[in-house]
C-alpha cells in the first residue's frame, strides 16, 4: 500500500467508504475526517457488530490506530460526545485515540434551525433535501467570517460575545424572513460551555499531529464524505453538499501539503444512488417490484443511514466517473457493492448523453445541464451466480469480470479492490 491514502467518494455518496476505509486501516496508524460533519453515515460491519459513524473517523474500530477530524470538518460537539459516548459503551477507547482541530468551525443549534427552515421555504422542485444538521449554514458563517470556531469555547467571555452578534443576525433572519421561531442565547451558550468542558482535552493541533505522524513513518488515511458530485464547486449545483468532497481537500481541511498525500483512491457503487433532490441521468424506477431499480433499491437496502430516507437507484454513469476520476487524480478505483447487481439479466451502463442536439461523454458542470442530459447506454449481459462474498477475482463469474472490464475501460481508471459484502474479508485485491 502507498504511504499516505486519500479515499473519496466519486459518485452521490454512500459509496461504502467506510467499510473500505476501515479495511485499509490495516496498514495505517492514523485516520483523517478534512470535511463535511454529521450529515456523513459510515456503516461499518466487524463480526457481529454494526457501527454507524457520522464523525468520528472510521479507524476507531481499530485498536491502537488514533483518528484526526480536522479543520475542515464543521462539527456538532454535542453530536459527536453522544458519538464517543455510544461507541464507549461499545467497549471501543475513543477518548484516547481522537484528536480534534480547535479550527473546525462549530455547528450550533441556529444552523439547523436555519437549515430546515430554508428547505421548508423552497418550492418542491428546488429542494436541496438536506439532512437538517446545519452544515449549509455553518460553512456559510465560516466563509463569511462570523462564525465561532472550536477555540472559541475556551474563552467563555469572548464566546458570548461573538455568539451574540452572530445569534442577532441569525435570528432576525429566522424570525423575520422565515417566520420561525428565534433560537435562545442562554440554552446555547449553557450547552456550549458544558460540552465545552468534555471536549478539551481532544483539542490538539491536528496539522503539527500529522506533520509529526508523517515524519515518524507512519501510513495515515484521508477519509472523504458525502462524494464528488456533491462537491460544492464540482457536483450538480446547487444540489450538493457546501463542502468541497474532493481529494483536494484532503490537505486544506486538514493541514496537510498535498506533497504528503500519495495515492488516491476512488470508491464507486457498481450501480448509482442519490439522496436528496437533483438530477440523475441514469435514474430508475425503484418502487416497481421486478425492476432493476427496485433490486438495486431493496437487496443494496439503500436508505440513508442519517435520516433513513430511501435512495433514489440508477445504472451505473461512467460519463460522471470520468468527470470524478479526473477531479480527484484518481489512482485507482475500488467497486462495492457487486453483489446487489447478481440475478439481473441485463445491465446498462450510461456511457455518455445527449445534450442539445449533441453527444458528450462528460457530465456537464451544475445542475441545469445536467438535468437536460438524456442518457446513451451499452447493455451488457448479467449473471446468474452469486458474487457475495467472493474474494478472488478468478471465482467472479465471467460476465462479472467483463462488467467490470468494461467499466473500468469506460472510467479509465484502474479496479485496485471490489468490495462484495460488508464484511472485512469479503473484498477482492486485484492489483
Ligand atoms: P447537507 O445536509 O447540506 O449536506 O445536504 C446537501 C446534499 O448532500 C446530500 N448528502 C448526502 N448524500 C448521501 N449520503 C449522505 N449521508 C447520509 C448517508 C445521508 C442520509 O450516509 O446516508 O442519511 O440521508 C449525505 N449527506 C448529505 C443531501 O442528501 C443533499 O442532497
Ligand atoms: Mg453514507
Amino acid at each position: 500500500m502507498a504511504k499516505n491514502v486519500i479515499v473519496v467518494g466519486t459518485q452521490w455518496g454512500d459509496e461504502g467508504k467506510g467499510k473500505i476505509v476501515d479495511w485499509l486501516t490495516d496498514h495505517a496508524q492514523g485516520v483523517v475526517r478534512f470535511q463535511g460533519g454529521h450529515n456523513a453515515g459510515h456503516t461499518l460491519v466487524v463480526g457481529e457488530r454494526v457501527y454507524k459513524l457520522n464523525l468520528v473517523p472510521s479507524g476507531i474500530v481499530r485498536d491502537g490506530v488514533q483518528c484526526y477530524i480536522g479543520n475542515g470538518v464543521v462539527l456538532d460537539i454535542h453530536h459527536l460526545l453522544a458519538e464517543i459516548a455510544e461507541l464507549e459503551k461499545g467497549g471501543i477507547d475513543v477518548r484516547s485515540r481522537l484528536k480534534v482541530s480547535p479550527g473546525c468551525p462549530l455547528i450550533l443549534p441556529y444552523h439547523s434551525a436555519i437549515d430546515k427552515a430554508r428547505e421548508e421555504a423552497k418550492a418542491s422542485d428546488k429542494k436541496i433535501g438536506t439532512t437538517g444538521k446545519g452544515i449549509g449554514p455553518t460553512y456559510e458563517d465560516k466563509v463569511s467570517r462570523r462564525g465561532l470556531r472550536v477555540y472559541d469555547l475556551f474563552n467563555p467571555e469572548r464566546f458570548a460575545e461573538k455568539l451574540k452578534e452572530v445569534l442577532e443576525y441569525h435570528n432576525f433572519v429566522l424570525t423575520q424572513y422565515f417566520k420561525a421561531p428565534a433560537v435562545d442565547f442562554q440554552a446555547v451558550y449553557d450547552q456550549a460551555m458544558a460540552d465545552a468542558e468534555q471536549i478539551k482535552p481532544l483539542v490538539a493541533d491536528v496539522s503539527a499531529a500529522l506533520y509529526a505522524a508523517n515524519q515518524a513513518g507512519q501510513n495515515l488515511l484521508f477519509e472523504g464524505a458525502q462524494g464528488t458530485l456533491l462537491d460544492i464547486d464540482h457536483g450538480t449545483y446547487p444540489f450538493v453538499t457546501s463542502s468541497n468532497c474532493v481529494s483536494g481537500q484532503a490537505a486544506a481541511g486538514s493541514g496537510v501539503g498535498p506533497g504528503m498525500l500519495h495515492y488516491v483512491l476512488g470508491i464507486t457503487k457498481a450501480y448509482c444512488t442519490r439522496v436528496g433532490g437533483g438530477p440523475f441521468p441514469s435514474e430508475l424506477d425503484i418502487e416497481t417490484n421486478g425492476c432493476p431499480g427496485y433490486q438495486m433499491s431493496q437487496v443494496g437496502r439503500e436508505f440513508g443511514t442519517v435520516t433513513g430516507r430511501k435512495r433514489r437507484c440508477g445504472w451505473f454513469d461512467a460519463a460522471a466517473l470520468r468527470r470524478s476520476g479526473r477531479i480527484n487524480g484518481l489512482t485507482g478505483l475500488c467497486i462495492t457493492k457487486l453483489d446487489v447487481l447478481d440475478g439481473l439479466t441485463e445491465l446498462n451502463i450510461c456511457t455518455g448523453y445527449k445534450l442539445d442536439g449533441k453527444v458528450i461523454d462528460l457530465l456537464p458542470i451544475g445542475a441545469d445541464e445536467v438535468a437536460r442530459c438524456e442518457p446513451i447506454y451499452e447493455t451488457m449481459p448479467g449473471w446468474s451466480e452469486t458474487t457475495f462474498g467472493v474474494k478472488r477475482w478468478e471465482d467472479l463469474p465471467l460476465n462479472a469480470r467483463n462488467y467490470l472490464d468494461r467499466l473500468e475501460q469506460l472510467c479509465q481508471v484502474p479496479i485496485a479492490i471490489v468490495s462484495t459484502g460488508p464484511e472485512r474479508d469479503e473484498t477482492i485485491l486485484k492489483q
